[in-house]
């Protein structure tokens, strides 16, 4: 079993993601937080055990000297330019590059359902074997996307099938959206059996919907979140971190 103690607190998991430079470009960044270092200000603080980036954030802004916050790298991504509605994501950073830049595990997205899906899944075996032999934690990234899951993304059937996915392909957590239905995620969380499971944070949600989402989130067997936008983008960014924390981590 890989050893996840690096980026879990009690067992759980609050990451902060911004790899959304490169997945929705500039359009969701104000001159504040277009600013890597503002962000792995707020990733520092001591409520998340976990920053998330592409290799070029963490080549230039991450310090290993500095910065107490695990880094983890993404090893693929995609621009919202590519106009294919059957999304690939290619691989941008290999495992051992991500380890000279001082990440703790990595990250890899898969989107079950495209068209693309095989190769994807075919470089997420090799990253995953790699990886582990290095003893890294890997983390996959579950959006099933493409015609053939179009409008059943959130469904009962895909979730659930994707969540099973992530266990079969090794990863040692899978980050997905929060299917809306706590029945819904209570099974996802259970084929996805030892690979543990966390919810995305997705687009702006006010601070009630925000702590609720993680609260059921919790409640129904998730091991945590992965938070981006609604984070570096609210106002009170420190509160939310501080409140989602106490709620992951059961911290009163
Ligand atoms: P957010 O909390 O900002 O949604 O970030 C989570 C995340 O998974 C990021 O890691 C990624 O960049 C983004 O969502 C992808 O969003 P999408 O593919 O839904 O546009």
């Amino acid at each position: 079993m890989t050893d996840l103690s690096p980026i879990t607190r009690n067992g759980k998991t609050l990451f902060l993601a911004y790899d959304q430079g490169l997945e929705h470009g500039p359009v969701d960044f104000n001159e504040k937080n277009a600013d890597p270092s503002y962000i792995l200000e707020l990733a520092n603080s001591g409520y998340f055990t976990g920053f998330i980036c592409q290799k070029g954030i963490a080549k230039h802004y991450y310090d290993e000297t500095k910065h107490d916050v695990p880094l983890i790298v993404k090893l693929n991504g995609k621009t919202k330019l590519d106009p294919d509605p059957e999304p690939y994501s290619p691989r941008l950073c290999s495992v051992e590059e991500a380890i000279d830049l001082g990440a703790k595990a990595v990250g890899y997205t898969i989107y079950p359902g495209s068209k693309h899906q095989e190769p994807m899944m075919n470089d997420f075996a090799r990253i995953e074997e790699v990886a582990h032999t290095k003893g890294l934690p890997v983390i996959l990234w579950l959006y099933p996307r493409g015609e053939a899951v179009k409008g059943k993304e959130k469904s009962k059937e895909v979730s659930v099938y994707a969540a099973r996915i992530g266990l079969e392909l090794g990863a040692d957590m899978i980050k997905m959206y929060y299917p809306d239905d706590p029945a819904v995620l209570e099974e996802m969380v259970r084929v996805a059996g030892r690979a543990k499971l966390l919810v995305s944070g997705g687009a702006k949600q006010s601070d009630e919907e925000l702590y609720n989402t993680a609260k059921q989130g919790m409640e129904h067997g998730a091991a945590g979140m992965a938070v981006g936008r609604n984070i570096w983008q609210a106002e009170n960014a420190l509160e939310r971190a501080e409140k989602l924390a106490k709620i992951i981590f059961n911290e009163q």
